[in-house]
């Protein structure tokens, strides 16, 4: 499909002896340049799916391993308590956390764990007025089996999160941090 630039121009130039030949040249000329058009369009659709794939790929991956490197709930310290399972479940009922209520204490460890479906976990900051070291928004877990950590570390009291896409559809949760 990458034809030399010049072989159009190589047949054209020669004078135009017949008319029937400057037709038919100009046709075919015409089509090559829509099937060039059209290809090349298809490689930078293609370019750019590859790029939303890759894109998508690197958030999730980052999505994993990023809630332990993200230096925001100060010093992450190392979870010394219990650890609890908490689901992200779409099924035929809607999109839900499992439980949806947890109690836990300084150290313990939330494993907030894929089921199924694409969810995150956020302590939205409106969610909680004045509560303070809350932790980041988290990544979206795409796989099952996928897991964000989060080791508690926040004052007693009680914290709401959610589901940013599903907060309205009721995706929410509630921690009661022990004192
Ligand atoms: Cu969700």
């Amino acid at each position: 499909m990458l034809r030399p630039p010049d072989a159009g121009q190589d047949g054209t130039a020669p004078a135009a002896p017949h008319h029937k030949d400057i037709m038919t040249h100009s046709v075919h000329t015409r089509r090559s340049v829509m099937r060039f058009v059209s290809s090349a369009v298809g490689v930078a659709m293609a370019a750019m799916l590859v790029v939303a794939c890759s894109g998508d790929t690197n958030k999730q991956v980052t999505g994993s391993n990023g809630a332990a490197s993200t230096p925001s709930a100060s010093e992450a310290p190392a979870p010394t308590g219990d650890t609890i399972i908490v689901e992200m479940i779409t099924d035929e009922t809607g999109s839900h956390f499992k439980p949806k209520e947890i109690e836990a204490k300084k150290g313990d460890l939330i494993r907030f764990t894929l089921t199924s479906g694409v969810h995150n976990v956020h302590f939205l900051p409106d969610s909680n007025p004045g509560k303070s070291n809350l932790p980041p928004m988290s990544d979206f877990l795409q796989l099952p089996g996928q897991t964000y950590d989060l080791v508690v570390n926040l004052a007693p009291g009680e914290y709401y999160f959610q589901c940013d896409p599903h907060a309205l559809l009721g995706m929410v949760g509630k921690l009661e941090v022990e004192g």
